[in-house]
């Protein structure tokens, strides 16, 4: 058995020592975060056959990695939040007792390192001592977690220092589940096959996370969702501050004014793409400073600051081009981690819709070769010769939907630099927040831009989002349409009716609630009945985004509807819309776009009532629970549906 090294953090040491009498790690090693450890353990991957170097010249410092076929994406089936009271959970999450799940849990890791390292790796969540920023442990026998945890977060020497003798962290432990006999070969990707073996957990009361049997993403990277999201969820509701899967943008007008946005889009609708945006008006300047979570905290003003606790982009690859988001490409070009994307015969690598002609030949996510479609150089199948109604019919793709960069936010070309810091006026506040826009992929009905009449009216919109389901997570129901509160529906960390409650607490405990950021909803995904989008999106998002910046300043009147204030077609500023590009605005579209469907509507607002229900719905085990008033659906938000379905019917 392995040692456990010396930490001058006594719960740290008691971490680290408890997990290693259970896992029984071959050797432990502690995460200092140099370039110099980093490559050092991707080049120990590649010489493992788990990473494949990519070329030095094209893609310095890049590596390629092929996951297990059933570890691709989070797995929703397989999360859980386990607080003590199942009520606590709420009716979105699924929940265990915690010390049954500790129980169960801690037989899966008994020996679980066996014949493997144990990385400890201490990082932070936002910048080293930044007054929001919060600090985690996590222990793996995953180094493709270590070399992914030291882009998405900032790890190492710097976060022990700053930990010391007793400051707090959340320990996190995550096991492959993969334990190696005495002289077994390791596989390219171990993971636990079977779903029903893999447990992402959090205990929210304990503040601890539990990961097993998976290597991939949210599942695996634990300071991202399982972190800043489901744990620091709950405690921000108790702290009074907010976590959420929010992009944070900074936006510079003509006029040289800055906006700071957040928008809560859910998984691969959109947020990294708005985040590092290339304006199509003229003038305009947009910045990045986070692309898939935000911190906010109320100030003593009343406003809203921001940071983003991550370091790095973990971004989808497919529809990722130099026409629809050249500044994550770039940010793609060095020290950055490729996986389930396609390997190019020149050491680089290629994924559907990257705007890149296909090599003849290459190798697709699954290990196989793939070849250049018979007559569409963008397409590969898998076999030689197919056409592009072929490969279509066989569903085959050669990166998987869900395939990901992970990238250093550092590379990014229009990073905001202080305000990735957390500084805004060289002070450690994060940035004051303008506007916060929720949105989803709602091929029908959802207008392109839609501005709350007030805060209360903001939430019950965030309340009522839906999308379709993507490949970001492993589900029987890709492509159909789930209501996604706040594009938080597999992220939050307690009752979704207390997380209502607690933006509506929000306004109420605000200095000032005048200066609250104003709130709209986006849809950059209506489709026409021939299967088109009617909204370019991208660079011409822009556009919506000008609107939104008049009406902060009051410079733009709205048409003032039923379910809220939309713009009048002619004040979409359509400067710089070239017709003959592949994205621009058709002035039909636009209309079409901005109009209520008012049938469309009332379907929908039924929709949300019946989520509603569900969400007050109480786990009828528990009498004393099923009877409580609390944790219900707040009544301010039933006010609001109940408001906008008489309009409706009027
Ligand atoms: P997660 O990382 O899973 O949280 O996703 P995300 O919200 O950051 O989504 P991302 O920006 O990566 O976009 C996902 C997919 O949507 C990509 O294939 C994009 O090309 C596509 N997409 C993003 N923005 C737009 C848009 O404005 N219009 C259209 N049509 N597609 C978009
Ligand atoms: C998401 O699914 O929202 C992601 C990817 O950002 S993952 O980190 O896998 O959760
Ligand atoms: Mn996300």
């Amino acid at each position: 058995m392995a040692k456990t090294p010396k930490f001058a953090n006594a719960k740290v040491f008691a971490w680290v020592d408890k997990w290693n009498k259970i896992c029984t790690p071959d050797k432990i090693v502690v995460v200092k975060g140099t370039k110099k450890e980093h490559l050092a353990i991707c080049e120990m991957m590649v010489k493992k056959g788990q990473f494949i170097k990519l070329n030095p010249k094209t893609r310095p410092d890049c590596y390629l990695a092929r996951s297990h076929e059933s570890d691709v994406a989070r797995v929703e089936g397989r999360t859980f939040i386990c607080s003590k009271k199942e009520i606590d959970a709420g009716p979105t999450n699924h929940w265990m007792d915690p010390v049954e799940m500790k129980k169960l849990m801690t037989k899966s890791y008994k020996g679980c390192m066996k014949g493997r390292t144990m990385y400890v790796i201490p990082f932070a969540m936002g910048p080293i001592g930044n007054p929001i920023t919060q600090y985690g442990i996590e222990i793996t026998d995953s180094p493709y977690v270590v070399v992914n945890m030291n882009i998405m977060t900032r790890t190492g020497d710097a976060v022990m220092k700053h930990l010391g003798k007793d400051g707090s962290f959340i320990p996190c432990i995550h096991s492959v589940g993969a334990p190696l006999k005495k002289g077994q070969k390791d596989v390219a990707w171990p993971c636990a096959k079977k779903i029903e073996d893999k447990f992402i957990t959090q205990f929210p009361e304990d503040g601890e996370i539990w990961s097993f049997g998976s290597g991939y993403g949210g599942n695996a990277l634990l300071g991202k969702k399982c972190f800043a999201l489901r744990i620091a969820s709950k405690l921000a509701k108790d702290q009074g501050w907010m976590a959420e899967h929010m992009l944070i943008l900074t936006l510079t007008s003509p006029e040289k004014k800055q906006y700071h946005v957040t928008a809560a889009f859910p998984s691969a609708c959109g947020k990294t793409n708005l985040a590092m945006m290339l304006p199509k008006l003229p003038g305009w300047k947009l910045q990045t400073i986070g692309d898939d979570i935000a911190w906010l905290k109320p100030g003593d003003d009343g406003r809203l600051y921001a940071i983003n606790p991550e370091n790095g982009f973990f971004g989808v690859a497919p529809g990722t081009s130099m026409d629809s988001n050249p500044n994550a490409l770039k940010s793609c070009k060095k020290g950055t981690i490729f996986t389930n994307v396609v390997l190019t015969p020149d050491g680089d690598i290629w994924w559907e819709d990257m705007g890149i002609k296909a090599p003849k030949q290459g190798v697709d996510w699954k290990g196989n070769p793939c070849y250049v479609c018979a007559d569409d150089p963008y397409r590969m199948g898998p076999k030689p010769g197919m056409t592009k109604a072929e490969i279509k019919a066989s569903g085959y793709v050669a990166a998987h939907k869900n395939s990901r960069f992970t990238a250093p936010a550092e590379n990014c070309p229009v990073l905001d630099k202080a305000g990735f810091n957390g500084l805004f006026n060289k002070k450690p506040t994060g940035v004051p927040i303008d506007a916060i826009l929720f949105g989803g992929r709602r091929p029908s009905t959802i207008p392109l831009v839609n501005e709350a009449k007030s805060w209360t009216h903001g939430v019950f919109m965030g309340s009522a989002a839906g999308s379709e389901v993507t490949a970001a997570v492993i589900s029987d129901q890709i492509g159909q349409v789930r209501r996604d509160p706040m594009a938080m529906l597999p992220f939050f960390g307690y009752n979704v009716c207390d997380y209502f409650q607690h933006w509506l607490e929000m306004e109420r405990t605000s200095a000032d609630a005048s200066k609250l950021p104003k709130i709209y909803f986006v849809n950059w995904f209506r489709k026409g009945d021939d299967g088109r989008f009617m909204w370019p999106g991208f660079g011409d998002n822009s556009r919506v985004l000008k609107w939104i910046c008049q009406r902060i300043e009051g410079q733009v009147k709205a048409n003032e509807t039923p379910i809220g204030n939309i713009p009048f077609a002619k004040d979409i500023d359509l400067a710089n819309n070239d017709e003959k590009a592949k994205f621009h605005v058709v002035k039909a579209d636009l209309e079409e776009i901005l109009k209520v469907d008012v049938e469309g509507w009332k379907k929908e607002i039924a929709t949300v009532g019946a989520s509603y229900d569900e969400y007050d719905k109480k786990p009828s085990k528990d009498s004393k629970e099923a009877n409580l008033a609390a944790h219900r659906v707040p009544k301010a938000l039933r006010q609001i549906l109940a408001d906008v379905t008489a309009a409706l019917a009027k």
